[in-house]
């Protein structure tokens, strides 16, 4: 059995030569992003075996995709080629700023995947049998933007069922996705169902109007299990039975905050795959998106474990 299942659209990822605004930019760096196989590449590299659910074209995109992340060790043996329907691209422009939760750039974002092969996933071309291999089964609120299908699709996936894994959810709500903020309402009502779910203050204000830090999204959220409410330069607090823990992040020079949330969130899959207790879940998180956040692409080598492990085991006052 795997380790994790981790489902969502990838897409080829054009990253400016030169900063500016993207009429400006004379060439791009080719790379590859996606939420979902960036959680799937940095668990695989961290050791777990990891299996990435999804839908490429089947076009030199959609090859360069799944050898990509075949390279971090993942299984893509569960990505699907569609004759039909192209692989998604976006081009991404420097100039980002930091954002709470460390997630969405404020440069800009140029996605062309409306009708990709990614969208046409629903619960009729993707098998519950491919997505419940896992231990973990990792999600975002992503896929939920990108068609009815994947809507429905999402909707059965954190819907309960016989031998359903540790559901996993970012909330990852991206403001270009969405016709309006009023319509990411739905992304509140899949994290319910879901049983780890990881969600940045900012989002949680700027898609469910939630203000007042941690214990506020708690309250909004009360069902999953556990819940990380991720605070960008300030940190973490998770949520479950055991109350609060925060801990704060270490300081980086950020070069990119877009693939941090990821890294994180792999971060702290991985450290709750072996069993850590919470504080150790957050302190690895934070030292996967500090990885993260000092490359320009969404994707860093992770730590080697045994150095995590002695970094998470650091004193709380030569903590960040
Ligand atoms: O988390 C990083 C992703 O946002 C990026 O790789 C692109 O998946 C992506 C998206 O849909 O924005």
């Amino acid at each position: 059995r795997a380790d994790a299942v981790c489902l969502g659209e990838s897409m080829v990822t054009f990253l400016p030569t030169t900063p500016g605004p993207l009429a400006e930019v004379p060439a791009f760096e080719r790379s590859i992003g996606g939420a979902e196989s960036n959680v799937a590449c940095t668990l695989a590299r961290a050791g777990h075996p990891t299996r990435w659910v999804s839908r490429v074209g089947a076009d030199g995109f959609g090859d360069h995709l799944v050898a990509a992340v075949a390279a971090a060790g993942v299984d893509t043996a569960h990505v699907v080629r569609d004759p039909d329907r192209p692989t998604g691209v976006y081009f991404r422009t420097r100039g980002e700023r930091a954002t709470v939760s460390g997630e969405r750039a404020a440069g800009e974002v140029a996605y062309y995947r409306a009708g990709s092969a990614a969208s046409a996933m629903s619960p009729r071309t993707v098998g519950l049998a491919a997505a419940d291999a896992g231990r973990v089964l990792h999600l975002t609120g992503i896929t939920a933007a990108l068609s009815g299908g994947c809507l429905d699709l999402l909707r059965t996936l954190t819907a309960p069922r016989p031998g359903r894994p540790t559901v996993a959810f970012d909330v990852n709500y991206r403001v270009g996705l969405w016709r309006s903020a009023a319509d990411a309402r739905v992304l509140l009502d899949l994290a319910r169902g879901c049983d780890l779910v990881f969600a940045g203050e900012d989002e949680a204000e700027a898609a469910w109007g939630v203000t007042g830090g941690p214990a506020a999204v708690r309250a909004a959220l009360p069902e999953p299990a556990a819940l990380v409410v991720k605070q960008g330069a300030l940190g973490a607090t998770a949520f479950g039975r055991g109350g609060a823990v925060h801990v704060p992040a270490p300081h980086v020079d950020v070069v990119a905050h877009v693939g941090a949330g990821d890294a994180f969130a792999a971060g702290y899959l991985s450290a709750t795959l072996r069993g850590l207790p919470v504080r150790d879940r957050l302190r690895h998180g934070h030292l996967l998106a500090a990885a993260a956040l000092t490359v320009p692409g969404d994707l860093a080598e992770p730590p080697a474990r045994e150095h995590a492990d002695r970094l998470a085991a650091l004193p709380d006052d030569a903590w960040a």
